[in-house]
Parts: C-alpha cells; structure tokens; sequence
C-alpha cells in the first residue's frame, strides 16, 4: 500500500481529506479513535498494513495478516441522533460491495454488515460510535477486506469459522491491487455518505436490501440470552433486522448473530 498509489485512484471530496498509512498498529478503529479526539476532521482516514488486535463485532477478534489485505477507518461527524448510526453504517458495506464488484463479483450483503462472494465472508464492517449526551460526537467505520490472503492461511487462522470466509484473490483466482481497490472504496464511501447527508436513510436502505441475503430466509439468531429459529422480515427504518419466531412473535435483532 502506498498514500500516492491511494491518491490516484480517489475521486472524493471529503472522505481521504487526510490519510494515513500505517505499518502496524492495534486497530484502525483505535489509531482512529485518538485522532478523533485530538480534532481529526470528517473524512480522515487511517489505513494499516497489519492489525495486532483487529476487533470483529461483540468483542469477536477480526485475523489481520501484513502486507495482503485491506484494514481501513474512516472518521465521520455526523449530525444526528445515535439511533441513526447502525443504518449509516449500512454505507461501509455498501462501498465495499461497489468496489468488489468493479472486479467481477456481485457479492451480497448478509445483515448487518458481512459482504459475501459465493456465501462466503470477504469482509466486514465495525461501526463505532463517541456520543456526547443525545447526540453523536463522532463515527468510525472500519472495513476489513480479504484481499490477497492465501486461502490456507486464512482457514488456519479462522479454524472450523475458515470455511465460511474467502478472499478475493481465491474468487478471481489472481492477485488484487490494493491501492486501486482502497481508493475505489473510499471513493464509493464518499458517494454513499453523499448520498445519506442529501437524502436520508431511505436510498442506503433501499440499495442495501437488493443486496440483502437473509430477507425470506429460515435463520438462527443467536444472542446472549440464547437463540431461537425464524425467518428473517427485512430491516427496519432503524436498521435493525425483523425476525419472526416459529411460534409467529415478531423479534428485532439489534446487534445478534444471525446464522
Ligand atoms: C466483522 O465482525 O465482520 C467486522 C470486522 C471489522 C474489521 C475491521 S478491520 C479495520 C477496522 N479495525 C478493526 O479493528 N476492525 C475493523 P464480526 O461480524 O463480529 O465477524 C467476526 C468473525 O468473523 C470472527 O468471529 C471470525 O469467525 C470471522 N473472521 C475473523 N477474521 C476474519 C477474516 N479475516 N475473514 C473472514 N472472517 C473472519
């Protein structure tokens, strides 16, 4: 990866305003996280060749190998309600579908945030927020993307989770470059993120449920409480997945991992 290689692919106005590239670092979403609070501006991104503790959802860990994929936070200073955020956050997967599909795939999107190519994870998205009283001080949305991994290497890590993760070089069957697929992500972000500020989360939900996997579909929702089968409605206007049990109650899924 390289800033300049980055650069030249960008066509965005606000999201790379500032980027920077790291070696190494905890997580995207923590480098992120400081520069937030030390005044980072909207658009700021930080991007890293590896993470030592790249985080998943639910304190779930995300595998982060050097120099072959895609580890990437954006700094976004939103004016509206928390409540708002998990719909936003439906942009990251949004960008990375647009960007996956610039190479060939059309990858689906399996709630909330995991983006699929042959049912298989290519990437996942972590949205973190800072709020100040009722309202969002800042938004980090951080995107990992299996790109050049080696399938073995990938399977070794995730152990029996392995079979249900791909990259992008084991689709294409060659390898990606790196710069031109950062660059078109970020630039699909920047549209996306456009597009919510002018119209609201009506035009995110309505191309985010084209993509959508699990609407029809019989799932398992597990949570902390347990897990119970039914299938799956579609968002809400909140982004929250609507499951019906098979006893026929009606369920909202705000975070749960769905199977
Ligand atoms: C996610 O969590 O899918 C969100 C991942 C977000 C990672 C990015 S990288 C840049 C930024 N900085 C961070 O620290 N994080 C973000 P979740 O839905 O909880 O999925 C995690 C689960 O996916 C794990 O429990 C594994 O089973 C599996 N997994 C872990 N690493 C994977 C990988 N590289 N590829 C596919 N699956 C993986």
């Amino acid at each position: 990866l390289s800033v300049e290689g980055i650069r030249r692919g960008l066509g965005a106005s606000t999201v790379g305003r500032h980027l920077y590239l790291f070696g190494e670092v905890q997580s995207t979403n923590v480098a992120l996280r400081s520069l937030a609070r030390e005044g980072a501006v909207e658009g700021t991104v930080v991007l890293a060749e590896s993470q030592r503790a790249g985080r998943g959802r639910l304190g779930r860990e995300w595998f982060s190998p050097s120099g072959v994929n895609l580890y990437a936070s954006v700094l976004f200073r939103p004016h509206f309600a928390p409540r708002q955020a998990p719909c936003f956050s439906f942009i990251a997967s949004l960008a990375a579908a647009d960007a996956v599909k610039e190479l060939g795939p059309s990858p689906a999107i399996k709630w909330p945030n995991d983006l699929l190519v042959d049912r298989k994870k290519v990437a996942g998205a972590l949205v973190e927020c800072a709020t100040r009283g009722d309202e969002i001080e800042f938004l980090i949305l951080g995107i990992g993307i299996n790109v050049n991994v080696p399938l073995p290497v990938l399977r070794a890590a995730l152990g029996p989770a392995g079979v249900n993760a791909t990259s992008l070089a084991a689709v294409l069957g060659q390898e990606v470059d790196r710069n031109a697929l950062a660059a078109s992500y970020l630039t699909h972000l920047d549209g996306w993120a456009r597009r919510y500020k002018a119209g609201g989360p009506e035009p995110i939900l309505a191309a985010w449920r084209e993509r959508d996997i699990l609407t029809g579909r019989r799932i398992e929702v597990r949570g902390e409480g347990g897990g119970f089968e039914g299938r799956a409605l579609g968002v809400d206007g909140d982004g929250h997945l609507l499951v019906d049990d098979s006893h026929g109650q009606r369920h909202i899924a705000l975070s749960e991992e769905i199977r």
